[in-house]
């Protein structure tokens, strides 16, 4: 059976974009209704520009499924772009601070920054959630669901619900409640009013996502060897989404100014807590974000990603014109104000994929029925 990879390909505004995703089982009901509604969340939030307008994202399956069941062969996925016009889109000479421009055309010896953002756009955040959208159908015949969400949108902060909280249906139900992906009611205006403002100035803006995935059993990951354990992989595939500058777990930086009696969370035991997959076990904090040594234990795993503002501003930026080499303001080309609630989307897909791939790793099989008789041995708790 191959290892539970994903890979993308796909310019900005090439014909489409596409998904090859390698070791997934046999047998799951694959749901494209839930893998486009996570596509259209992708493309909607407070602050997007005209492109999202014209695109209608949706997967069409290639390979690897038949008569809506995984077939355990690659699966192939494909979004169509409807703004497809790569070779008459214009050149690019100046490159946007912040952006792949610059970095990419010295790397490609070229002085024309087109191929390389045309690569580098996020909109390849739409394949990556595809795949995402894809192992959150596995991770839901085992009841674990990741819940991604907004935080702040540059200084404006929602409160959250408590990192050791369960209770997956009214966070789900908080945030899907505006069009800020933010769980909390109070904290959407001014994040509007923060992106408004930006707008006005010819200005971008970021902000801070979350992710928590619940019902994840203890032990997933592994302190065996760096390359797995489950703390690491999170941090690489959430730090390579696009304009991913930082990426926590827990507390993140936070527990680096506490004593360890105010970071580590204490542990008990009682029979008859009813969540089996914890095997009785429990914590009333969950600072660490779910994951000790590298593997998950059992509480929500919390990973929490910070994406800085959009680098194509209305205003422009001082570069350099990379064919006169002469100074000149960077480029425009029609962009988002602030993608900070679609980010959420993507985060939380790319860490349901990252979770899947751990579960893989541990229960794995060629078909959903031999990984839930390795699952239903494990969550039974008999040592
Ligand atoms: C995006 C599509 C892009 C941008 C955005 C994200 O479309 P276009 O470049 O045609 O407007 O809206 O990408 C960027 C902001 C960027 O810098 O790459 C998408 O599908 O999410």
């Amino acid at each position: 059976m191959s290892e539970f990879t994903f890979r993308t390909a796909g310019e900005s505004h090439g014909p489409a974009l596409t998904t090859l995703i390698e070791g997934f089982p046999a047998g799951v009901r694959v749901d494209l209704d839930l893998m486009n509604h996570e596509l259209r969340r992708r493309q909607g939030g407070y602050g997007r520009g005209g492109r999202m307008k014209i695109e209608h994202d949706a997967v069409t399956v290639l390979a690897g499924v038949r008569r809506g069941v995984s077939t355990g062969m690659p699966i192939v996925l494909q979004i169509i772009n409807r703004d497809s016009r790569l070779d008459e889109a214009p050149p690019l000479h100046r490159p946007r601070p912040g952006h792949a421009d610059f970095a990419g055309a010295m790397k490609w010896h070229s002085d024309d920054c087109r191929d390389v953002l045309e690569r580098a756009s996020a909109r390849e955040t739409a394949a990556r959630t595809a795949a995402g959208a894809l192992a959150k159908l596995l991770l839901a015949d085992f009841g674990i669901a990741a819940v991604g969400f907004v935080c702040s949108i540059g200084e404006a902060s929602a409160t959250l619900p408590d990192a050791a909280s369960g209770d997956v249906a009214a966070l789900v139900a908080a945030r899907d409640a505006n069009d800020m992906y933010t769980p909390d009611a109070t904290a959407v205006e001014p994040m509007r009013a923060a992106i408004r403002a930006a707008k006005q100035a010819g200005d971008t803006l970021g902000g801070v996502v979350e992710t928590r995935v619940f019902g994840v059993p203890p032990g997933l990951g592994s302190c065996a060897s760096s390359q797995q354990k489950l703390d690491g992989r999170l941090m690489q595939a959430v730090g390579s989404i696009q304009a991913i500058k930082g990426v926590e777990i827990g507390l993140g930086f936070a527990a680096a100014r506490l004593p360890g009696s105010q970071v580590h969370d204490a542990l008990y035991f009682d029979a008859a807590r009813p969540a089996a997959h914890t095997f009785g076990y429990y914590r009333n904090t969950n600072r660490a974000g779910g994951l000790e040594g590298g593997m998950t234990n059992g509480m929500p795993i919390v990973v929490r990603a910070a994406m800085k503002p959009i680098a194509t501003l209305m205003q422009g930026l001082d570069s350099v014109n990379l064919q006169t080499r002469a100074p000149e303001r960077s480029d425009y080309e029609r962009s988002d104000v602030c993608a900070v609630p679609a980010c959420s989307v993507v985060v939380e897909n790319v860490v349901a994929f990252e979770i899947a791939r751990a579960f893989m790793d541990k229960f794995g099989g060629d078909t959903l029925r031999e990984i839930r008789a390795g699952w239903d041995i494990y969550v039974s708790g008999e040592r």
